[in-house]
This record gives structure tokens, sequence and C-alpha cells, in this order.
């Protein structure tokens, strides 16, 4: 079997942690530009100075509250790895030439907001040329090879000027400046891109508001604010986006976790749908227009209010998105009872419990190609309109042999298993899927970690996370592999 003739099959990145050219062309900084780089066991950090003029570092998924900074600042016995990234800034004709050769048809970027406005496109501020022409660039080179860019609106950074002035998302007047800057891009590039989403991985909300919107907080109703917000403007930028040109194709984007319950215990499949239910909430208002009842109970019963004015849930039911893109990269497992059972353990992310069935990647993520054919059955069940796997992939160590080869066979058969998962959701359960952009296509920083010795790429970048590296683009086996199964429609695996 194969897929489809128009699949587009390509890779994707995104500017905070690919692009680089920080502090190149007027670019303002970004929620990125002060966070640190970690480790396997050791969380990324937030740098500040609190109002007490001390130094601060505070662990990315946990942070801080707003009230103790003062200001945000790059310390200097700390690493700030998304500052040059891979340099993808610098690179962009080398890479899209690389991407090309491999017989791309999609790559999926995204436009470093604070490069168009430096401080977020509040009142009267003007769009920077020089960041406009960039992206300008970058496109004609993709159209150039025939390759559509697939572009993210937000992707885990927001101006920090938007922190510094009202905590970001936290306020509702981010979402003038969100739509401010969105109306930009559209009217400028709307002969060159059509497939666009709006916020990556929006769920991520509560469990990092600092990297979902430039947030610091701990407290649940200023993430559900948070929330509210980023849907209304995800809404009127849908609608938006319909009027400057109705070709376009507007997306959402979700980390989907599906989860196992532990055993066939009717408590561990309730437990196992709650996260699920977790999971899609925020889909669900994306995708159908309108708060699900099982988020509004709980929001009643823990007394979170949802800062809702008028007009809010028209737009939410008029802005529902044309195409539900997602991210997957392992399951989950839960129970109603965790602590009988052992952790999946690795990385610093919260990975749920170990599955006695799958194996795992050296940062602990359970990998389940299986599980890609359940979850796109599942979101096609729930919203019956056309998905996308934007973002798959394996974070690996890689080794340079002596004659310079990479021979990543894992990351191959990681991806030959996932590919193999999706063709079965399309020619055997009828599955709408538009494409598949692996995730990391030339290797970048990792998001959760800021390591870039977790590696996804095609292709390897010579940076390390000491910041050496003279950033020069080596082919690993993979990338011989996937051009084959890109000219063979995922035939040749
Ligand atoms: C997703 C993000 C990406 C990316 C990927 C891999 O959550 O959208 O930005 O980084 O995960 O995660 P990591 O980089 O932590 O390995």
């Amino acid at each position: 079997m194969s897929l489809p003739k128009d699949f587009l099959w390509g890779g994707a990145t995104a500017a905070n942690q690919y692009e680089g050219g920080w502090n190149e062309g007027g670019r303002g900084k970004s929620s990125d530009d002060v966070i640190t780089n970690g480790t396997h066991t050791e969380p990324r950090c937030i740098t500040f100075v609190n109002k007490a003029g001390e130094k601060v570092k505070a662990p990315m998924f946990v942070g801080a509250n707003y009230e103790d900074v003062d200001h945000f600042e790059c310390f200097d016995d700390c690493l700030y790895p998304n500052h040059e990234a891979t340099d993808f800034y610098h690179h962009y004709k080398e890479d899209i030439a690389l991407m090309a050769e491999m017989g791309f048809k999609c790559f999926r970027l995204s436009i470093a907001w604070s490069r168009i406005f430096a401080n977020g496109g509040t009142e009267g501020e003007q769009p920077l040329e020089e960041g406009l022409k960039f992206y300008d660039n970058v496109f004609d080179e993709c159209l150039k090879y025939g390759i559509e860019p697939l572009v993210t609106l937000s992707h885990y950074e927001t101006p920090l000027a938007l922190t510094e002035a009202w905590n970001s998302w936290a306020d509702r007047r981010t979402i003038d400046c969100y739509v401010r800057y969105c109306e930009v891009v559209f009217n400028r590039y709307k002969d060159k891109v059509k497939y666009w989403l709006t916020f990556n991985e929006i769920n991520c909300i509560e469990m990092s508001p600092w990297m979902e919107g430039g947030v610091l907080t701990k407290d649940k109703q200023t993430m559900i604010n948070m929330a509210h917000y980023q849907f209304v403007a995800s809404a009127k930028v849908v609608k938006l986006g319909h009027q400057i040109n109705p070709d376009f194709k507007i997306g959402c984007m979700l980390a989907y976790t599906l989860t196992y319950p532990m055993t066939c215990h009717p408590e561990d499949t309730l437990a196992a749908w709650k996260n699920t239910h977790n999971n899609i909430f925020y889909t669900d208002v994306q995708c159908r227009g309108y708060y699900p009842s099982y988020r509004l109970k709980e929001f009643e019963r823990e007394g979170i209010i949802l800062p809702i004015e008028d007009g809010d849930l028209e737009i939410i039911k008029e802005g529902t998105v044309d195409f539900l893109s997602f991210s997957y990269y392992m399951s989950q497992v839960a129970a109603y009872n965790p602590e009988q059972y052992q952790g999946a353990g690795g990385g610093n992310l919260s990975l749920g419990l170990k599955n006695p069935y799958l194996s795992a990647s050296d940062w602990g993520w359970q990998i389940d190609p299986t599980g890609l054919r359940n979850a796109l059955n599942r979101l096609y069940d729930r919203y019956q309109m056309p998905l996308f796997v934007v973002e798959n992939g394996l974070g690996a160590f890689d080794k340079i042999e002596e004659d310079g080869s990479i021979h990543d066979t894992y990351r191959i058969n990681y991806l030959r298993d996932h590919i193999k998962a999706m063709d079965a959701a399309v020619n055997e359960d009828g599955v709408d899927l538009m494409g598949y952009t692996m995730w990391g296509c030339i290797d970048l920083v990792s998001a959760s970690t800021g390591e870039t010795a977790k590696r996804y790429g095609f292709v390897h970048v010579d940076k390390y996370d000491d910041g050496t590296g003279d950033l020069s683009r080596r082919r690993k086996d993979s990338f011989y592999w996937y051009k084959k199964v890109i000219e063979s429609h995922g035939n040749d695996l």
C-alpha cells in the first residue's frame, strides 16, 4: 500500500530551537532567550533578577511568580542554547536545498514573532522590514523547489516585552498584539503560504505556561485565563486568515498523548480517560467551538472562573480550525493507584507509568508506533476533520564514524514503524491524513532539556552542548532512507 500522491511529506522545525540570529535584524528578545540549557536530569531555568536584587534561576516547568521578577537577564555563567540554536538564519539556503534533495513536499517552520514585532506588536508599533524580508527569502527558497511551507505562528516563544509589560498571555491585551502580528504576516505571505498553525502544542499551557506563552505563574486560574485568551486569539485569527485568503488552511496543534489504563480495573480506565480529557480539552474547544462539559464541571468544583467577555463564545464558535495537527512521540499509562507502580522515568517531563510492553528512548519516552494508529483513529472519530502529523521522531545520541558517516538505524526503525502505522490508519481505517512532517529534520535544540545531544535530524549539525561546533551539516543514513520513502510514496520502507 502507499500513501496518497498529494500527501505532504516533510520535516518540522521551529524558530526558537533552530533559527538563531537572536540579536540580528532588530529582533526583540523572546521568552526563549532567557532560558538556560538543561541536561537529562537538570531542568532548564528562566533567569531573572528579583525584587530584592538577587539573581534567580527558576526551573522552567515549575516556574516562578510574576510578582517576584524585577527584570529578566542573561547571566554570564549560564548557557542559552536558543540564542544561536543551529543557525538556520544563516544556513537557510543550504538547509532547504538538503530538504529538496530528500524530496520534501512540505517544510514546517515557525515565524519568530519578535523578529516581526520586537515589542510584540503593541499599539502603534511598526513591523520590522528586515524580519519580514528574511521569511520572504525563506518562503521563496521553498517555493523554488516546490516545497509547501507550513507555518506555526507561535511556537514556544513569545516576545519578552509582553511578559515585561503585563505577564504576556496572562493578560487579555496580548490577544490584540497577536492578531496584529498575524494580520501582518498573513497579508505579507498570502501568496506564498497556504498552511498555518495558530499555537504549537497549546495543551502544554498547564504544564509549562512559560514555554507555551511567556507566562510566569504557578496558579491554575492564571493558566486557564491564558488558555481562554489563546482560544479567542486563535479563533479570531482563523476568521481573519480566511478573509485575507479564502484558500488558507489554518489548523490547531496538540501534543497528543495516548493514555492506556494500567489494567482492566474499571477505575484504571477512568484514570486513563481523565488524562485523555485533560489532553483533548484544547482540541475540543478549537475543533468543536465550545467548552466541553467535563472541564466546565471541574472549573465549577475548583472555583475557577473563565474570563469570558461579551462576544468571546461567539468568536470561539465561528473560528473553529480547518484541520487538526498534532505531535506524537510516545504513549502513557495511568492507574487509579499509581503509587503501586514504577514511573516511566527519564527526562524532566512527566511521563506517567512504565508500560511493560514498550521500550523507551534514552530520555524515557516510551516508543509506541501502534499507538499512533490508535491516536489517528481516536482523533478522527471524535472530530471528523483532516488530520496532520506535524511532529514525530526519535531523540537519540548519534555517533560520527571515522569516515564521517552516521549510522542511525534506530531512527530509521522508529520512523519506519510509525509510517507503517499511519499507512494502516489511512488505508485500512479510512482516516483522512494530510501529511507527515517528522520533527527536527535538521538537528536542533531540544525544547524540554535544551540539549543538542538529543538529536532528531536526518542531517547532523556540528554543534555541541558546551556551545562549540562549526555548524557544518552532514547527511545521516536516515537522510538517504527518507528520500526513498518519499519517492515511493511510503512504499519503500
Ligand atoms: C514538542 C515540541 C517541539 C520539540 C519536540 C521534541 O513538544 O513542539 O518543540 O522540541 O516536542 O521535544 P524535545 O525537544 O524536548 O525532545
